[in-house]
């Protein structure tokens, strides 16, 4: 148990007018401040007190809650009170210059989440999942970081966690009785083991890859000739007129940003320049921002006009794309000019940004190439962090097959194994060095 650290306080609810503000303190000092703080002799655990809350004279500040949390069963497991004044900026600031005259000091960012992991209230991955469901910005997002935080991940993580440390004394046992060595290895178990639990890492990376991108969202680029209709897309797709639309080609100069959600999956939709050749400086600007774009894209989409055909310069065009490394799906707009039957070729898709035909099958196949299984996949929430060091362990446990299949005896089987474990062990924090505790809760507000 981590002790006689000070007391911090923080006002808790955001910045403005509300009914209510309320301010949270933890620490030892946090029921000695109370007390001063209302004039209670006698605050009872978690019962709501209507008090005045007083200045230093006396003098009432603000009515309102006294709420107090005994330690360890609190928040952050140290004794914490809340205060539930009136919810304006002024007010909040005096009551809480108080509460720092009575001895608190104020909270860093994060650090009563940071508090709640010393004390084992919460582990990383829950303590993460706390700063992402306020930061959710879909309800898709909110549900799986709630998962989260109710410690889905962290149990199948602990589970793989353990079966691994299993594995491993099993393994340091035969070292030091080498007469069992030789049966242990014969016996394909440690081989079997070791297959499942790779099976099992695999399966967690492919969910929480899921995770993360239901976090994080993706960046698809629209490229394509002039006048392929890129901006018409952008605009059905966002649902407003937010590009210019003409029949001038080379109408898009910039580089045009919405964000959607397609079944919960955040998008950044960007619209780009079309791509030729051209001697006008500030379309020439365009197009090379256009190609900076595609090449950050987790999607492009080449916009092709149906009814101009599928040319030599789409080619070229799906060919540079290409090189970014992102999926391409060619998409074949203006089908409602096209009068006789059309043959779309495999893999492509058609669509009218005028009358909306073809939309469904883009937004499928727009999640089937980004890999999102929608959100019926009891998605968690999950970091690049996370998808890091399940990688790590994976890796490892291909070393240790490998050990394994090249008799190098046990000694770097074991050593393989515990790097498996101490990846995993980095993503709920029972592994935890001091500059990933500061990257991970120094991105947290204030008050959390
Ligand atoms: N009939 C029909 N016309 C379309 C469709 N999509 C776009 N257009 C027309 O095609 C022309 C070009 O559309 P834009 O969306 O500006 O094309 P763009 O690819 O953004 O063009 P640049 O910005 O010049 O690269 C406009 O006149 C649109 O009204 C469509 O699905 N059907
Ligand atoms: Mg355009």
């Amino acid at each position: 148990m981590f002790r006689n650290a000070d007391t911090i306080a923080a006002i808790a609810t955001p910045p403005g007018r509300g009914g209510l503000g309320v301010i949270r303190i933890s620490g030892p000092q946090a029921l000695p401040i109370a007390h001063r703080l209302s004039g209670r002799t006698t605050i009872r655990s978690r019962y709501a007190h209507y008090v005045h809350f007083r200045d230093v004279r006396g003098e009432p500040l603000d009515t309102g809650l006294l709420l107090y949390f005994p330690g360890p069963k609190s928040f952050t497991g140290e004794d914490v009170v809340e205060v539930q004044g009136h919810g304006g900026p002024v007010i909040l600031e005096m009551l809480l210059a108080r509460i720092y005259a009575l001895g608190a000091r104020a909270a860093r960012p994060g650090e009563f989440s940071e508090r709640a992991f010393l004390n084992d209230r919460l582990d990383l991955a829950q303590a993460e999942a706390i700063a992402d469901l306020i930061d959710a910005q879909t309800q898709a997002q909110a549900r799986a970081a709630t998962r989260s935080l109710a410690g889905e991940f962290s149990r199948v993580v602990n589970q793989l966690h353990e079966q691994l440390l299993e594995l491993r004394a099993f393994i340091e046992a035969a070292i030091d009785f080498p007469d069992e060595e030789l049966d242990l290895l014969e016996s394909g178990q440690v081989g079997q083991r070791l297959q499942t639990l790779s099976t099992e890492v695999q399966h967690l990376l492919a969910q929480s890859g899921q995770g993360a991108l239901l976090r994080e969202g993706a960046r698809v680029v629209l490229a394509g000739l002039p006048n392929a209709g890129k901006s018409s897309l952008l605009n059905a797709l966002a649902g407003m007129e937010s590009a210019i639309v003409t029949d001038v080609p080379g109408t898009t100069r910039d580089v045009l940003r919405e964000q959607i959600q397609i079944d919960g999956l955040p998008l950044h939709i960007v619209d780009t320049a079309g791509l030729r050749d051209t001697q006008d400086a500030v379309e020439r600007i365009g197009i090379e921002r256009a190609w900076q774009a595609a090449q950050e894209a987790d999607l492009c989409l080449l916009v092709v006009d149906a009814l101009a055909g599928f040319g030599a310069e789409d080619v070229a065009i799906r060919d540079r794309l290409a090189a970014s490394g992102a999926p391409i799906l060619t998409v074949f707009n203006k089908l409602d000019l096209v009068t006789e039957r059309f043959a779309l070729p495999a893999d492509a898709i058609g669509i009218s940004a005028r009358d909306g035909s073809g939309f469904d099958d883009l937004r499928i196949r727009i999640k089937a190439l980004l890999g999102y299984g929608g959100e019926a996949a009891g998605l968690f929430s999950a970091r690049t962090r996370h998808l890091d060091a399940l990688r790590r362990c994976q890796q490892a446990l291909t070393a240790a097959a490998g050990a394994l299949a090249a008799h190098s005896g046990l000694e770097l089987l074991a050593e393989d194994l515990r790097q498996a474990g101490e990846a995993l062990g980095e993503i709920t924090g029972q592994v935890s060095a001091d500059e990933l505790l500061g990257e991970v809760f120094g991105r947290f507000c204030i008050g959390k």
